[in-house]
């Protein structure tokens, strides 16, 4: 079974304003599809696990492993974690959820202001991802930036191992077409299209299972 690109859980344009349907359509249909070409072609005639077994090793695996399948599962989850702004807005962290935001940052504007001063470009130069995890402990939330298409379930791209419940991409590809240079102006109209309801379940599941959230593809 090769690895696949999934369907986006909306339409292209879904996301309008915030992030632009021909942003969508590049993003999905060529550069996340590029990634699950090259990890197809770098597990060939291998076993192929579910993506998300390959990320802990993926850095020892070397740069094929690490970079195209680190791509297919941030792209894979981050299609996931997002909605239409209207449908967005009717969603809310879980009460698990909201009590470990105020445990570990005060407060959600906290959290979020916090999460924008990581993703500018003087916190996370050049190409990358911005992270709200879980710790292994699975009682405190962290924000991780990581380079390029690592993750921080990968081991030895952060400080320490820890589980991805909502993530951002900041590669100018994922906004250069609407935004340009303007990456703080991304970021925080993103906050519009985070589907809340996704996000709890995303902490629910890495606190009940000690793992990262499985992806589809
Ligand atoms: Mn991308």
């Amino acid at each position: 079974m090769a690895y696949s690109v999934p369907d986006l859980p909306y339409p292209f344009d879904a996301l309008e304003p915030h992030i632009d349907a021909p942003t969508m359509k590049v993003h999905h249909d060529k550069h996340h599809a590029t990634y699950v070409a090259n990890i197809n072609k770098a597990t060939e005639g291998k076993d192929e696990k579910p993506i998300l077994d390959l990320m802990e090793s993926a850095i020892e695996a070397g740069p094929a492993i690490r970079n195209n399948g680190g791509g297919h599962y941030n792209h894979a989850f981050f299609w996931e974690e997002m909605a239409a702004p209207g449908d967005a807005a009717k969603t809310k962290p879980s009460a698990q959820l909201e009590e470990l935001i105020n445990k570990s940052f005060g407060s959600m504007d906290e959290m979020k202001a916090q999460f924008e001063a990581r993703a500018a470009p003087g916190a996370l130069f050049g190409s990358g991802w911005v992270w709200v995890t879980v710790n292994k402990a699975g009682d405190k939330l962290l924000l991780v930036g990581t380079p390029n298409q690592d993750n921080p379930l990968m081991k030895g791209a952060a400080d320490e191992i820890s589980f991805p419940i909502l993530g951002l991409d900041v590669w100018e590809h994922a906004y250069y077409l609407r935004y340009q240079n303007r990456r703080p102006e991304y970021v925080s109209n993103w906050w519009n299209v985070v589907n809340w309801d996704k996000v709890s379940e995303n902490c629910a599941y890495v606190i009940k299972n000690h793992a990262g959230v499985p992806v589809q593809g």
